[in-house]
C-alpha cells in the first residue's frame, strides 16, 4: 500500500491530491494513508500535508530502494526484486545467501553502505555510506564453472556503457576495474557456487564511486582511487546510474543466454581497455612478469607478449595487473 500511495503522489508530484482521492482511488482508509504518508515522511520523502487540501510530494530522498530505482529501470527480470540495506557487512555476502536459499536470477542486493566491503583475495572495499553504489546481482547461467570469469566482463562493459552515458569516458583496466585518468573509479567481484563441471550460481558484485569525495577515502588509496564526483565536480544520481547498469547489464547477459557468447561485451571492453598496447606487471602468486598487453580474446583472457616474443593467455582469477609506472 505504501508504494501505491507513492506512486500516486509522484504522478501527482507539486500537486494536492486529497486524502478522499487517494482513498477512493487505492480503495484503503483515510486513517491508514496518514499511517503510510509518515512512515514516506520518515523515510525522508518531503510530503506537505494540508488539511482540506490533501498531500503534496515536494522532493524524493536519494535513497536506493525499489521504488526509487524501478523508475528508470527497462528489464523484465534483472533488478525486478530488490533487496535494499541501510547497512550491511557485503552486499556480496547477503547475495550468495539467498542465491543459495533459492533466489532467482535477477535479484539484486544494494547497500548505503558496506561495513565489510570485499574485494578479490580478500582484500578490502571501502563503501562509505551514502557516497557510492554498492550492489550484487544473483545470476543462474547454464555455463561451465571456467567460463564464469566472463561475467566480470559483462557487468564492465555494463558499467562502461552506463557511465558513458551520464557523459563520463571511462577505460576498462582488465579483469575487474574502471578507471578515469588511471584511478580506479569501479571495482567488480564476481564470486560463484559450483562444482567441478556444474555451476550453483554466481553473484557479480559492482562497487562504484559516485559521490565519493578525497576525504571519504581511506588514505593508503588515495593516489589509486578516484570518484566520478572528483572527475566531473558533479553530485551523481545514484538510482538513474544504477538502473542504466542494471539495463545494460540485462541487454548484455541476455548475448550470453541466448547466443553462449559475450562477443559484444568483449567488444566494449577491447575498445575502452586502459591495457591493450601497454606495458604491465602481473603478479600471479607472488611472481612478477613484465608483459605487454596485446589483446583480449572471445573468452575474455587478456593476451599477452613477452620480451621475447612470447605470446600466452591470462585467465583472470588471480591475477594483478599493474602499470610499470602507476596503477594502470
Ligand atoms: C575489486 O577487488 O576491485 C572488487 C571490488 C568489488 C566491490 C563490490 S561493492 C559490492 C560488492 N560487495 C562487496 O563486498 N564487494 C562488491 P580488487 O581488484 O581486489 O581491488 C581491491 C583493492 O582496491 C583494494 O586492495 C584497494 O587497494 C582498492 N580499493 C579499496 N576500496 C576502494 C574504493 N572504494 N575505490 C577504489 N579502490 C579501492
Amino acid at each position: 500500500m505504501k508504494e501505491q500511495i507513492l506512486k500516486l503522489l509522484k504522478d501527482n508530484q507539486n500537486e494536492f491530491i486529497s486524502g478522499q482521492e487517494i482513498s477512493e482511488q487505492l480503495k484503503v482508509s483515510r486513517t491508514a494513508i496518514w499511517k503510510y504518508v509518515n512512515i514516506l515522511k520518515e523515510e525522508g520523502y518531503e510530503i506537505e500535508s494540508v488539511s482540506r487540501k490533501g498531500h503534496m510530494l515536494l522532493a524524493t530522498p536519494d535513497i536506493l530502494n525499489y521504488e526509487e530505482i524501478s523508475e528508470y529501470l527497462d528489464t523484465k527480470y534483472i533488478g525486478r526484486e530488490i533487496y535494499y540495506f541501510d547497512s550491511i557487512n557485503s552486499t556480496n555476502i547477503k547475495a550468495k545467501e539467498l542465491a543459495y536459499s533459492s533466489e532467482s536470477e535477477g535479484t539484486v542486493v544494494i547497500a548505503e553502505e558496506q561495513t565489510n566491503g570485499r574485494g578479490r583475495l580478500g582484500r578490502k572495499w571501502s563503501s562509505p555510506n551514502k557516497k557510492g553504489i554498492w550492489m550484487s546481482i544473483v545470476l543462474k547461467p547454464q555455463i561451465e564453472p571456467q567460463e564464469a570469469a566472463k561475467i566480470t566482463q559483462v557487468a564492465a562493459a555494463a558499467v562502461w556503457k552506463a557511465i558513458n552515458q551520464i557523459g563520463v569516458k571511462t577505460q576498462i583496466k582488465w579483469p575487474n576495474d574502471i578507471v578515469i585518468n588511471g584511478k580506479k573509479v569501479c571495482g567488480i567481484l564476481t564470486e560463484m557456487s559450483g562444482e567441478l563441471n556444474r555451476l550453483n550460481y554466481l553473484v557479480v558484485g559492482i562497487g562504484i564511486n559516485a559521490n565519493t569525495t578525497i576525504s571519504d577515502f581511506p588514505e593508503e588509496i588515495n593516489d589509486i582511487a578516484t570518484s566520478l564526483r572528483i572527475e566531473t565536480g558533479k553530485e551523481i544520481k545514484r538510482k538513474e546510474l544504477i538502473a542504466l547498469i542494471l539495463n545494460y547489464f540485462e541487454e548484455l547477459y541476455n548475448d550470453l543466454k541466448n547466443n553462449g557468447n559475450v562477443y559484444s561485451s568483449i567488444k566494449v571492453c577491447k575498445e575502452n581497455s586502459a591495457l591493450i598496447g601497454k606495458d604491465v606487471r602481473l603478479t600471479l602468486r607472488g611472481e612478477e612478469k613484465e608483459v605487454r598487453a596485446i589483446d583480449i580474446n572471445e573468452e575474455g583472457e587478456l593476451i599477452v607478449q613477452d620480451s621475447e616474443g612470447n605470446i600466452s593467455k591470462v585467465i583472470s582469477g588471480e591475477v594483478s595487473v599493474r602499470g610499470l609506472y602507476g596503477y594502470v
